[in-house]
């Protein structure tokens, strides 16, 4: 079937106006199925050849009397059609129907598939026959189905039905669709037989539908390619499904071409999370020549939108962002302009469970936090909470730490798209800071509602009981009358804003205390430095257990008791080995920013090495290990589009250095750098295994400023409130410029599982979180590769972690994340022994 419409028509709304110049215009004429392209191109060829045969035989009557007849003719059908015809226009709807009984396959992800178009046809014969026979048969023109998912009970099929007629129509469209759901119902089968398969709709299939209306924005490539009329610039389109467990990725690296698509599958009990780790080119701005967007559908629809980013390619780089789909399937489109360069995608996604949201908590404190909080929450939820104070005569305080929720229409006052409603009050733009606690009676409600367009990251309320008696139960009251958990007084660490918590612990000033409530007795060291009060520290030094992968091995094949035994100042190896290797770790000071940090003195990180790339200067930290070796961050070393990161020449180590680019100094040392091995793990996307270790060109000779740091063997333990520093020359505060002076700031140690609901299940086992949960102090751009050092009993420091990535810099709940080097421990000493 060949038709040509005038493209020149607009529509509004429901209808997508056709481009008028498009360079997908060129060529416009016949209409044929997205997946009869080859089709096309032969009835092109058949209509050139049957021409030159005409020519010859009807040479005289074509070329004189017809061009006269043709020109007329068309004249008076102009005249007649603009007079009398109401302006027609493309009305493109898209939807879903769900057909239980057939269930979805793998060939049914790829549309060139057999298995793909046999279906497709089916239920597109069964739009067909149903539109056809309506009273909007003669507006009718075609239905494609452009996708299929897992349905929760059979197949589920995404589909563009296309109408040419007057505006007027929308309406009884949407209706008449709403009415098929009833007469589909009821209608008899549909099947396709081949020689191998049969496709059917059972008599009795129940169909769902589900009625929308194009999103203007991505309509333009994907509906073109849906609607058939350009066919020859189908956007480049991905079909992924990812298992519960599996990470699959969507890269794009300097495409092309200057639209992408992804439709991204999970099982039906699932909901997709896509995780964007990098997206150069889309900035804040405009969303004319750049736009990563997120629909939860498999259809570009207007009111799918889960989140959009638009602009010009710039340097710009947001935060790994998350967002959750609410059912199982999610489109990603990319839109860019082809002549800008470096643009880049990096994103994965993942099938994670449903999760039902709401609860009832009686509890003395406690957090209530959006569905998948820090991810986006998903569209289309509602949750309601209820808390209540464990005892009678308490009320509850809450308050709202976090609330990004999707604003309410322009001009509207009321929060009418997105809202956190807590005791009948909704809340859906920013709040002041002075207005984010409030007090509330012994129970308080709490709803959630997010529509099904746009999410953000939601919300995160902290909520305590209290009395005006008793104002911080079950906790420790500061002296600003702030509450913390008991647990923090007199753990080494101040969490009062005016530590508070860390005075009288049973410790003088010159004893401080050193967390478990215990004091540092510098007057009575425990044997090997100062240290605290432990009784680990005076155990037998020969005491043994039977070996695990947890336990530290002396060389004769012995485990210690003791935790953490190695280069502690004692022996409890009866072979020594324990206090073999333990040239390291030593702080050297004679005399006496990363975020939130402070300048180090001359010497006290002697393994703190600067990585420097040809004229760029420095580019990341690394930690000397030994006189040949250097541990660095395999992130440092993976390729730009202009940068060869990974080339050995060019990289030189500058050690013995507290200032950077400043020479004067005798003890520093430079080296070029021989050879760079990346941890044959390393996954740049999610930044596991992040390591590197380089090999100097020529060993470095140690020196009161040249020290290397010790290695943390696999059974050694860091326990959280260890006393741990990150070093390095990185920014001194997000996107801002490199420090000149080595920076020193004081990181606690994070908990694991702690971690992971920050970061959302993204730490993985090599990898640690360090710094402080009200942010403030990080490390940050530059640090990277860099040292997080903790202090271990024997006074020697420990290289702990390799600064690798966190969410930005300093900001709260978003601590640094680390390699963690005792998980790697075996792979460093296979090298660098
Ligand atoms: C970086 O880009 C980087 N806040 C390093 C550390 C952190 C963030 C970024 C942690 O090198």
């Amino acid at each position: 079937m060949t038709r040509s419409f005038p493209s020149r028509r607009l529509s509004v709304i429901y209808s997508i106006p056709t481009p008028s110049d498009s360079e997908c215009l060129s060529g416009l004429g016949l209409s044929l199925p997205q997946n009869q392209a080859s089709q096309k191109e032969m009835v092109c060829l058949e209509h050139s050849f049957d021409e030159k045969l005409s020519l010859c035989f009807w040479k005289r009557w074509l070329l004189e009397i017809l061009p006269m007849m043709s020109l007329t003719v068309t004249v008076i059908l102009l005249v007649l059609y603009y007079t009398y015809s109401p302006t027609f226009s493309f009305i493109y709807v898209g939807g879903s129907v769900e057909i239980p009984n057939l269930t979805y396959t793998s060939d049914l992800m790829h549309p060139t598939s057999r298995t793909f178009i046999l279906q497709a046809e089916a239920v597109q014969n069964c739009f067909a026959e149903l539109y056809e026979t309506s009273a909007l048969g003669n507006y009718y023109l075609k239905s494609i189905i452009a996708a299929f998912s897992e349905g929760k009970n059979g197949l589920r099929a995404y589909y563009w039905s296309t109408f040419w007629g007057p505006q007027d129509i929308v309406l009884p469209i949407k209706n008449l669709t709403s009415a098929y759901q009833k007469q589909i119902t009821s209608k008899k089968t549909l099947s396709v037989n081949s020689s191998a398969e049969t496709f059917s709709l059972e008599e009795d299939f129940d169909i769902t539908m589900e009625l929308f209306v194009s999103d203007s924005m991505d309509y333009d490539v994907t509906l073109k390619s849906a609607t058939d009329l350009f066919w020859f610039c189908l956007p480049v389109a991905f079909d992924l499904y990812a298992k519960p467990g599996n990470n699959r990725t969507l890269t794009l690296m300097n495409p092309k071409k200057s639209f992408y698509q992804w439709r991204l599958r999970v099982p039906s009990d699932y909901v997709v999370r896509l995780v964007v780790v990098t997206s150069h080119g889309v900035t804040p701005g405009s969303c004319a020549s750049h736009r990563l967007s997120a629909y939860d559908f498999l259809l570009p629809l207007q009111n799918k939108i889960i989140t959009r980013w638009c602009g010009m390619s710039g340097a710009w780089t947001p935060p790994v962002i998350r967002l959750t789909s609410s059912s199982n399937v999610m489109l990603v489109t990319f839109s860019l302009d082809r002549r800008k360069e470096s643009n880049i995608l990096k994103a994965y996604f993942q099938a994670i469970p449903k999760i039902v949201c709401g609860g009832r908590y009686i509890s003395w404190n406690g957090t209530v936090i959006s569905p998948y909080y820090p991810s986006y929450y998903p569209p289309n939820i509602d949750c309601h909470w209820i808390i209540r104070a464990p005892l009678p005569g308490y009320r509850l305080l809450l308050k709202i730490l976090v609330i990004q929720v999707q604003e309410p229409s322009p001009g509207s006052n009321k929060c009418d798209k997105d809202w956190l409603e807590i005791d009948g009050v909704r809340y859906c733009k920013p709040i002041a800071e002075g207005n984010r606690i409030k007090e509330y009676g012994y129970s308080v409600t709490i709803n959630f509602h997010s529509d099904e367009l746009v999410t953000h990251r939601g919300f995160y309320v902290e909520f305590r009981a209290f009395s005006h008696m008793d104002p911080c139960p079950r906790q420790f009251k500061c002296s600003d009358k702030t509450c913390i958990p008991l647990n923090n007084k007199c753990d080494g660490w101040k969490d009062c804003t005016d530590g508070s918590d860390e005075v009288d612990c049973g410790c003088n000033p010159a004893e401080p205390n050193c967390g478990n409530r215990k004091c540092k007795h510098s007057s009575r060291p425990c044997r090997g430095g100062d240290s605290c009060e432990d009784n680990s520290e005076e155990e037998d030094s020969c005491s043994y257990k039977s070996c695990s992968q947890h336990t530290y091995k002396c060389l004769n094949g012995k485990c210690p008791i003791k935790p953490n035994p190695e280069c502690d100042g004692i022996r409890d190896c009866a072979d020594g080995s324990d206090e073999m290797n333990c040239a390291c770790g030593k702080s050297q000071i004679k005399k006496t920013r990363i975020v939130g940090g402070e300048d180090a003195r001359s010497g006290k990180w002697p393994w703190q090495a600067s990585l420097h790339l040809g004229t760029y200067g420095h580019v990341c930290g690394a930690s000397i290990i030994s006189n040949r070796w250097l541990v660095s961050a395999a992130h440092c070393f993976q390729d730009s589009d202009s940068i060869r990161y990974s080339i050995t020449s060019g990289w030189t180590a500058y050690m013995g250095t507290r200032i950077i680019n400043k020479n004067s100094n005798n003890h520093i040392v430079m080296r070029p750098i021989k050879r760079i091995i990346v941890h044959p793990y390393y996954d740049q996307y999610i930044s596991d295994y992040d390591i590197a270790l380089l090999e100097m060109e020529a060993p470095v000779f140690f020196n009161e400023l040249v020290q290397p740091i010790c290695l943390p063997s696999s059974p050694r333990v860091f326990i959280y409130g260890t006393v741990c520093y990150v070093t390095g020359w990185g920014a001194l505060k997000e996107n801002s410029q490199l420090a000149k002076t080595l920076q020193e700031a004081k990181v606690k140690i994070i908990n694991q599982n702690v971690c992971m609901k920050l970061y959302d299940d993204l730490i993985t086992s090599r990898m640690l979180c360090a710094g402080n949960l009200n942010g403030g102090i990080d490390a940050c751009q530059g640090d990277s590769g860099g040292p997080l050092a903790c202090l271990g009993k024997g006074n020697r420091w420990f290289l702990t972690g390799i600064v690798s990535w966190g969410e930005g810099c300093a900001r709260r709940n978003r601590p640094g994340v680390y390699t963690k080097v005792t998980a790697l421990y075996d792979w460093i000493r296979q090298y660098t022994n």
